[in-house]
């Protein structure tokens, strides 16, 4: 095996410094879901010259993929070549064709490199390539190759609907889009619908832990941060706490929520909803209401900093033992607002 690597290695390098009519060596692309094994086609095409031996350097991912053994295609076959793979550095494999004959290689695939997807790969992973040739006297043949790139599918769950591209990417726009609609109660493209805001607050956690994500069934939402399902499993999940208070006065009541969210926490919104007839005015802290569905929405705030959000009732005729309901949603987690619903003594609007 040794020789046989030598004789490929020198063969690279004497292609490398040849000139003449290119030689395509190029690696086709392929998809699969994690743990799949996936076939990349080596596919020749000559460009009218002589091709009886070829080699292929593959340049790829280990955190992403790990290589299985390579097969001969139709023309490799039918050329009575030869295969081996040898992996020269970390993340390289080389694929070597050869055959002690005299048979030249016509067109169409030689071989097929196999890869399989790592149980924890998303997204995709991109392969680069160089590759040399010789023709049946050993000469170098000038050769040319590309890149191939492995598209990694979920099996087991879909993108956030706020990752309207699919690229388990949770990227900013996304997340002021998201937030945006949200906010306002618009209906999204993608449901569920009306948004759930612990989906927005989700989307904004994903977004600052660094854009990837994947689908995680044991998370509600069914997403974590993170391209590795195992490395995320040990993350504490962060909530906050918020909390009402009711303030009343001639001419009506002002209502106050201190929300805190734990150290840590990568974003927040706050959902509170007024019994009907009960419309809200002087909404503090960039808080929109939503006559729709008579909910103010506050959020999501991408920092973990407390807030003292608030709004005041003037038809206070509406405000009566459980008509508010509140809930504060921190990185997915969401938490009810507590506090009576009723007016309670000593509020003061700074609290
Ligand atoms: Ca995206």
């Amino acid at each position: 095996m040794k020789s046989q690597h030598l004789l490929l290695t020198i063969l690279f390098i004497i292609a490398a410094l040849s000139t003449g009519a290119q030689t395509q060596i190029q690696l086709g692309s392929a998809s699969g879901a994690p743990e799949d094994t996936v076939n990349l086609p080596v596919t020749l095409t000559t460009g009218g010259n002589t091709v009886c031996a070829l080699s292929l350097e593959i340049r790829y991912d280990e955190s992403k993929l790990t290589p299985s053994a390579a097969e001969l295609d139709s023309q490799g076959t039918a050329a009575g070549k030869q295969i081996t793979q040898s992996y020269p550095l970390p993340g390289v494999l080389r694929l070597g064709l050869y055959g002690m004959n005299q048979t030249a290689l016509a067109n169409g695939v030689v071989a097929n490199a196999k890869f399989t997807i790592r149980e924890d790969a998303v997204g995709s992973s991109l392969l680069a390539t160089t590759c040399g040739a010789s023709d049946c006297s050993g000469n170098g043949v000038s050769a040319a190759s590309g890149t191939a790139t492995v598209s990694i599918s979920s099996s087991t769950g879909n993108v956030h609907p706020a990752d309207l591209d699919d690229d388990w990417k949770m990227e900013i726009s996304e997340v002021t889009s998201y937030g945006s609609a949200w906010k306002s109660g618009a209906t999204w493209e993608r449901p569920p619908n009306p948004i759930p805001i612990n989906y927005i607050t989700k989307a904004g956690s994903l977004w600052k832990s660094g854009e990837n994500y994947h689908y995680d069934a044991g998370a509600d939402p069914p997403w974590t941060s993170g391209s590795s399902r195992r490395a995320e499993k040990s993350e504490a999940a962060l909530t906050g706490t918020a909390q009402r208070k009711i303030l009343s006065n001639e001419r009506g009541f002002l209502v106050g929520i201190r929300v805190v969210p734990q150290t840590g926490v990568s974003a927040y919104a706050v959902e509170e909803i007024l019994p009907p007839g009960c419309v809200p005015t002087d909404i503090q802290g960039e808080g929109l209401y939503d006559a729709g569905s008579h909910t103010i929405r506050w959020g999501p705030y991408m920092d973990d900093q407390a807030r003292n959000l608030t709004y005041a009732v003037t038809n206070s005729m509406y405000i009566s033992a459980d008509s508010i309901h509140g809930i504060a949603s921190f990185d997915g987690v969401g938490v009810a607002v507590a506090g009576p619903p009723g007016p309670s003594p000593g509020f003061s609007p700074g609290f």
